[in-house]
């Protein structure tokens, strides 16, 4: 992407002209360099809207060289998505700054954010402001044990609405609704319809969504933009990618 083209209104533009966009999540620990550059552009090739690059953990190394290879064979915008400061890149054109709203660990909810906003100043990478709430999935993920957080019980939508609107509130420009890498339960379209109805910024859903028709649902239900990992790290379905992309385009 450009340089100086904000991820943020190209996001905006994303919702209003295809209805809902679609977010790829390469996780660097989950599969070879290789690899991860090979899907970054069948991404970009077969009509995803953006790259979410990032992880729990950072297990090997070579972050920024991964962000900066990627840039240079996409032509969609390669954002960071943090598990925490050292997930940092001069090379990304954005990054979800992200505060873990749904959880009562002050360390990411700003200890974090306070290291990263002086790094991000000096390297000039657009922070996109994110309130990050984890929603309970059927089992323990691995952002609830790293942040050592709860998160909000999956029915209980009223939970989720009131803490989204205080995203809303405070200035955040995204809610992001995680069940969490793998989720046995994806986030419950219910629960989805009940926050877009509730607030006015545009709401990212992801965390254990596996077939098209369940990301299709999350959009019906109201989510702007859907992430999926995990299943397409598993390539068992070369289409599948495709399949994704015009599910949640148009619904
Ligand atoms: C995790 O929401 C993302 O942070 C994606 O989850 O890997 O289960 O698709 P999956």
């Amino acid at each position: 992407m450009e340089r100086g083209v904000s991820v943020y209104h190209y996001l905006l533009e994303v919702r209003k002209k295809r209805g809902a966009g679609y977010f790829v999540l390469l996780d660097p620990d989950k599969l070879p360099r290789t690899e991860l550059l090979a899907l970054a552009e069948k991404a970009s090739d077969e009509g995803a809207d953006l790259l979410l690059i990032g992880g729990s953990l950072l297990l090997n190394s070579g972050f920024d060289e991964l962000i900066r290879d990627i840039r240079d064979r996409v032509r969609i915008p390669v954002v960071v998505f943090p598990g925490n400061t050292m997930q940092i890149s001069q090379y990304a054109d954005a990054i979800l700054f992200l505060s873990l709203i749904s959880g009562r660990n002050a360390h990411f909810l700003i200890g974090e954010q306070v290291r990263a906003a002086p790094i991000l100043e000096h390297i000039g990478v657009e922070p996109i402001s994110t309130g990050y709430m984890l929603i309970e999935s059927g089992r323990q993920t691995s952002a609830e044990f790293m942040s050592n957080t709860r998160p909000i019980p999956r029915d209980k939508p009223d939970i989720a609405k009131a803490t989204a609107l205080a995203a809303e509130y405070l200035g955040m420009r995204l809610v992001y609704l995680e069940a969490g890498s793998g989720a046995l339960q994806p986030v419950d379209p219910v629960m989805i319809r009940e926050v877009a109805d509730y607030v006015n910024i545009p709401l990212i859903v992801g965390g254990g969504i596996r077939t098209p028709e369940q990301a299709r649902e999350r959009v019906q239900a109201g989510a702007s933009f859907i992430v999926t990992g995990n299943v397409l790290e598993e390539k068992t379905n070369s289409s599948l990618m495709k399949e994704f992309v015009d599910a949640i385009h148009d619904v």
